[in-house]
């Protein structure tokens, strides 16, 4: 029997003390940018989930060998920390020329723009020695259908992947999914609009796929078949855990907090699959409760790695002989019970 895989977590740094919503006050203050890095070892996290941003802030403004120097500095900083840069994701939502979207936009100019600024992303995510790009479409989509023509939209987002295939021929793109917010009506929804385009591509191998449980939710899709059609495919570049009470905005609640039978059917997935042995990393996307105060906040962070911890117990102590069993007598009742049994901790 081959050992069981050691799992890797790995978090961005946004998901730590943002103490702002848009519907009230800062319930705590912003904790440094800076000091965020040092808070990853101690909590049992080896990742670094960055925005191009996070490595090098206000890079538009900055020379191409000033961000290259910026770069540099935070790769020193990591492998002293002795961290690694899982991804780095172009930020391309808060900038006036993307409002409307990037890639997707109707002006010419902001889709240069755009790509210039993909670019910047994947020279920064070389010199953190991190693999992969993500493309995270906030703002690749539409308020009003008609307001774009879809065709051609799909079209751009292949020529843009296959332009960063071109320009690095080792990165991988590694497209987040997600249906709607901030747009009404996302381009990329789910995760075999992303598994298609990838297809489509001039080097399928090197795109992929990351997908965020919340997000699959919000399709109104199960996120342990996304994550399952992703793996049938060889296309899981790495999974954004949380959780989502419905479809309302996007929660990132702590995974398992919502709906722990989910939790459980995603780490079940992903464990018979053998991810993560290829070193992919366990990524979490979890934020604070609005309510919480503090400084720095920490504890979503600990506590969604320790339920991921606790759903691994369950999942490796599962009978699958059982299950089997239950399989072949097409007894689901009872292998509800079985599996409602084992969550509630029952011999
Ligand atoms: C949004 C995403 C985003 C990316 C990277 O849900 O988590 O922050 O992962 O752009
Ligand atoms: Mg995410």
């Amino acid at each position: 029997m081959s050992s069981p895989t050691q799992y890797r977590f790995s978090f961005g740094p946004w998901n730590i003390s943002e103490g702002a919503d848009p519907f009230g006050p800062p319930v705590r203050d912003a904790f440094p940018h800076e000091e965020k890095f040092a808070l990853y070892k101690p909590m049992g996290f080896d990742g670094v989930q960055f925005h191009d941003d996070d490595v090098v802030p206000g890079l538009e403004s900055l020379s191409a060998g000033q961000i290259e120097n910026k770069a540099d500095e935070v790769a020193t900083m990591l492998r002293n920390q002795g961290l690694e840069a899982e991804f780095v994701a172009p930020r391309m939502w808060f900038a006036a020329e993307t409002v409307d979207g990037g890639y997707t936009s109707n002006c010419a100019a902001d889709r240069e723009m755009a790509w210039e600024r993909t670019k910047r992303s994947v020279d920064i995510a070389r010199i953190l020695g991190s693999k992969a790009v993500v493309l995270w479409l906030a703002r690749e989509g539409t308020y009003i259908r008609e307001a774009k023509n879809a065709r051609v939209a799909y079209e751009r987002i292949l020529e843009l992947i296959d332009k960063v295939l071109d320009y690095d021929p080792e990165i991988e793109v590694w497209i987040e999914p997600k249906p709607n917010e901030p747009t009404d009506v996302a381009y990329v929804p789910t995760t075999g609009h992303a598994i298609a385009l990838s297809r489509a591509s001039r080097d399928h191998q090197r795109v992929k796929v990351i997908i965020e449980s919340a997000h699959a939710m919000l399709a109104g899709l199960d996120a342990s078949d996304e994550m399952a059609f992703a793996l049938a495919h060889d296309k899981l570049g790495s999974v954004h855990l949380n959780d989502q009470n419905g479809l309302k905005y996007d929660q990132d609640k702590n995974f398992g907090s919502a709906n722990l039978r989910s939790a459980f059917d995603q780490v079940l997935v992903l464990e018979e699959a053998g991810y993560g042995g290829n070193g992919e990393f366990i990524g979490l996307d979890v934020k604070a409760m609005r309510t919480q105060p503090g400084l720095p906040v920490l504890d979503h962070l600990k506590n969604t790695r320790e339920y991921f911890e606790l759903l691994l117990d369950k999942v490796r102590s599962y009978d699958l002989t059982k299950v089997e069993a239950f399989r072949d007598d097409r007894d689901y009742e009872g292998l509800e019970r079985y599996t409602l049994r084992h969550l509630l901790g029952c011999t």
